[in-house]
């Protein structure tokens, strides 16, 4: 016979409130061995490098925005710009539509997006480097470049767990470059990695709040979460299948910068938005203050094949654990 007592209904654990048991592993020691760096990347779906990114232009680009903050008031103004320290009363006073769609102001988004340095980073040929051992093709930039400024708000949530793949899609082997503009602890919300999660196929996903407004049903999993706090110049790379998430901010005096950048081989297929500005501008105008043209356009050399968007994969469904 059945029971039905309710000690007998075991819950399904869901794996989103796992606790991360791992530190990410620094790769940098395999950067001159290619086939180590290709293997670790197919096993675990991601790989960290301590220090990768040139110090100076993520400083230069990390003033830059503070700037754009600064100039709003929506710093503290006895703080050293540098710092990022919030002005949490004149960020509070924010209206909660404007922390909708990317998580902070459009137009303050604008003035980033137009940022030469910004849009010109991920050309970085240390990450370059990195992409042609993993892809062993010439590796492309999306051009849909994205900005992360991360305010103490109540509108504000962390990113939740979720493969990239559903809002990029086009080639599988695409693969996000993650790194924050400064020191980003665990604490002030650094990423968050499931391990070998990019095995398990598309994930189904259900509504949720933060970047995106949906979370991967994680529910009767065990994978295991990989962190660690980021020093400014460290990255984190990972396939666009793998599940990652970002650790809440729990500094609200500071703010967070990052960025992420999307990876794909030159040969594979692509969906046109990927060469759109992430935001509703246009080319023009987010290249309108440029000092160089030389990456100006740059994709439109290229002859990519298009594929086509599945909406179905951003089709919700009930999370039950
Ligand atoms: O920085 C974040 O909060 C989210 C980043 C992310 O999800 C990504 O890079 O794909």
């Amino acid at each position: 016979m059945m029971k039905s007592s309710v000690s007998s209904v075991r819950a399904i654990k869901n794996n989103a409130n796992k606790i991360s048991n791992r530190n990410f592993l620094d790769s940098s020691q395999f950067l001159l061995q290619p086939n180590i760096l290709r293997h670790e990347a197919n096993n675990k779906g991601y790989l960290f490098f301590r220090s990768l990114m040139p110090e100076e232009k993520l400083l230069s680009l990390r003033r830059q925005i503070l700037e754009i903050l600064y100039r709003r008031n929506l710093l503290d103004a006895s703080s050293e710009i540098l710092d990022g320290v919030a002005n949490i009363d004149a960020i509070k006073q924010l209206a909660p539509e404007t922390f909708r769609g990317n998580g902070f102001p459009l137009d303050i988004y604008l003035e980033i997006q137009k940022l030469e340095l910004f849009q010109t980073i991920g050309h970085e040929a240390r990450l370059f480097d990195i992409f042609r051992h993993l892809f062993e093709a010439e590796p492309f930039l999306h051009p849909k470049t994205i900005a992360r400024v991360v305010m103490p708000h109540e509108e504000v949530h962390a990113t939740p767990p979720h493969q990239d793949f559903i809002y990029i899609q086009g080639a599988v082997q695409t693969w996000t470059a993650w790194f924050p503009l400064g020191d980003c602890s665990r604490k002030l919300g650094s990423l968050s990695v499931l391990e070998a999660s990019h095995e398990l196929g598309i994930l189904d996903v259900a509504p949720q709040f933060g970047a995106g407004g949906l979370e991967a049903i994680l529910c009767g999993l065990d994978l295991n979460w990989a962190e660690a706090d980021f020093k400014m110049g460290d990255v984190l790379i990972f396939n666009s299948r793998t599940v990652h998430k970002a650790l809440p901010n729990t500094i609200p005096s500071h703010i967070r910068l990052s960025c992420d950048f999307r990876y794909q081989s030159t040969n594979d297929i692509i969906d046109p938005k990927s060469l759109e500005p992430h935001g509703p501008w246009s080319w023009e105008e987010i290249y309108s203050g440029y000092s160089n043209d030389r990456l100006k356009y740059y994709w439109k050399k290229r002859d990519f094949e298009f594929s086509e968007w599945d909406n179905s994969l951003l089709g919700t469904k009930p999370k039950i654990c």
